[in-house]
């Protein structure tokens, strides 16, 4: 999995992405709104303001990630959360969060990343929030995914998540990794096509939704093509962004935007 730097993240809290009205553009859909739907709900213009959330930073492993907890924090609040980071980290910061009464907790370390509810005891962890999210971002960029041809590239956990949630959308699914028996497993295991050669994958689809750290030249991009990539790092050069109909990317708050909703969705 890979780690998110400070630089990564930092135009996060202040929005500096804009990402609402990109994503508007590209998919009619803001991040809440993509949050909704990715819990299967309708965003009503529900009050989400009676639900506390503590985000606790985890020192554990590679430690603090400067901003990453006051992005997430600033996240769930743009979704109209009561959030706050809590001053303890760690086990001292999760103990501050349940003896505070909070509704929910938000803690990565440096292998997942979660959304803990306090009241139902359920979980939802950052590779499923991130693939649902990106999923229906694609779908509401495409005009739906019913019967349509789809790439997934990286079978990692957001990719083999992505490829049972956009198979189970209606989409006919490929699967394709640098490591072909990765691919080959989550093909297997969900009944999807595998794909050996991943620039030729990307060069035969309109729909992609890359999960893999990985970039590709715009000399291998479909004309019109729409790419829901959330890996970071991310970068495509001016011939893909010239070609691409949509390019749907943000370090960090799409999936977790996902995982807030998804985690008080028995709640509203
Ligand atoms: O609390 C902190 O500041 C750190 N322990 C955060 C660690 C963040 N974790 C990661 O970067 C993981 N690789 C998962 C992030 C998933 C984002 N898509």
């Amino acid at each position: 999995m890979t780690r998110l730097t400070s630089d990564d993240i930092k135009g996060v809290p202040q929005d500096e992405m804009d990402l609402d009205s990109r994503l508007l553009s590209m998919t009619g859909k803001t991040v809440r709104g993509i949050a909704f739907e990715g819990a299967g709900l309708e965003d009503t213009g529900q009050d989400l303001s009676r639900f506390r959330v503590a985000v606790v930073p985890i020192t554990s492993g590679l430690g603090v990630i400067g901003g990453f907890a006051a992005s997430v924090d600033a996240i769930v609040r743009r979704l109209g959360f009561d959030s706050h980071v809590t001053a303890g980290t760690d086990v001292k910061g999760f103990a501050e969060a349940v003896a505070d009464d909070v509704d929910m907790v938000m803690m990565a370390d440096d292998d997942m990343f979660i959304a803990y509810n306090t009241r139902n005891g359920e979980q939802t962890d950052n590779a499923y929030g991130t693939a649902i999210g990106y999923a229906v971002a694609l779908r509401n960029a495409a005009g739906g995914l019913e019967g349509r041809d789809v790439l997934v590239i990286g079978a990692g956990f957001v990719g083999g998540n992505a490829v049972r949630i956009l198979r189970d959308m209606g989409a006919n699914v490929s699967v394709t990794d640098i490591v072909l028996a990765k691919a080959e497993a989550v093909a297997e295991r969900h009944g999807v096509a595998v794909l050996e050669d991943v620039n030729h994958a990307f060069s035969s689809f309109d729909l992609i939704l890359n999960a893999a750290p990985a970039s590709f030249p715009g000399e291998l991009m479909r004309e019109g093509a729409v790419i829901s990539t959330p890996g970071v790092p991310h970068y495509f050069d001016e011939e893909g962004r010239r070609k691409a109909r949509a390019i749907i990317h943000d370090p960090l708050e799409i999936g977790t935007a996902v995982m807030a909703v998804n985690s008080i969705r028995r709640l509203l």
